[in-house]
């Protein structure tokens, strides 16, 4: 490797570093707060911010919830959020394609969500690089919808292998594509035999229930420790 490279490799590891440095802190914050925090990542376009809007409006009643949004540019998805009536702060990562650790940090020291919370974040659409940063979150959700293609999880393994949780959104859709499910499972499951599954469309809600309830069972292990 020449020179250049092995300097780019070096800074890449001293970021990660300095990012997890971070990211244990914010774990010990939520931990020490009960917050139940998720990581949404995705490409854009998957359904995140109508997942969310719609979850908010099904466990808002009886759960505290607030949403960091991130994206490069544009305050639309924090608004989108707050005309549910949760809280919800935006982060513009300008030409950055992630969320690190420390805009989590600002964001809850704005946000102040509160203890016994849920806190969702919304990450950057991009199946890349999100999966490298960890932002002390209880997990990853994966975010795939079902227009994208069954190949996505063997096409960016790294992303299918931080998520707890992989959701099939837009199942609607169903009867219009030729999406094989089974198939999209399988490939999730050889780069992650653990990963859970829900498939479920945000709009007909179809598969909501499911997914409000795994919240809820999470929210409760969290709050048992
Ligand atoms: N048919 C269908 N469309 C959806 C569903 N969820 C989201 N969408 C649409 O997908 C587009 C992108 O949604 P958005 O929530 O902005 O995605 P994000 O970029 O991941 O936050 C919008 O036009 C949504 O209406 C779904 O379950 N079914
Ligand atoms: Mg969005
Ligand atoms: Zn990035």
């Amino acid at each position: 490797m020449s020179d250049t490279n092995d300097r780019l490799v070096q800074l890449e590891i001293d970021v990660l570093a300095e990012n997890d440095k971070q990211a244990a802190k914010n774990r010990q914050y939520f931990e020490e707060n009960s917050i139940l925090a998720l990581n949404l990542v995705s490409s854009p376009g998957s359904g995140k911010t109508t997942l969310l809007c719609e979850t908010i409006n099904k466990l808002k009643s009886s759960l505290n919830l607030a949403v960091i949004e991130g994206d490069q540019q544009t305050l639309n998805d924090a608004e989108r959020i707050r005309s549910t009536g949760c809280r919800a702060i935006q982060v513009n990562t300008g030409e950055g394609c992630h969320l690190d650790a420390s805009m989590i940090d600002g964001a809850c020291r704005q946000l102040k969500p509160q203890p016994h919370s849920v806190l969702f974040i919304e990450n950057v659409g991009n199946l890349v690089c999100p999966a490298a940063f960890d932002l002390g979150e209880d997990c990853k959700v994966a975010v795939l919808s079902i227009t994208e293609g069954e190949d996505k999880p063997i096409k960016y393994p790294y992303m299918f292998q931080a998520s707890r949780l992989m959701i099939l959104n837009k199942i609607d859709l169903l009867p219009y594509l030729n999406f094989d499910i089974n198939k999209c499972v399988e490939y999730a499951k050889r780069v992650n035999p653990d990963i859970e599954v829900i498939q479920l469309s945000a709009t007909s809600s179809e598969g909501m229930q499911q997914w409000c309830d795994w919240i809820s069972n999470r929210f409760k292990q969290i709050n048992k420790k």
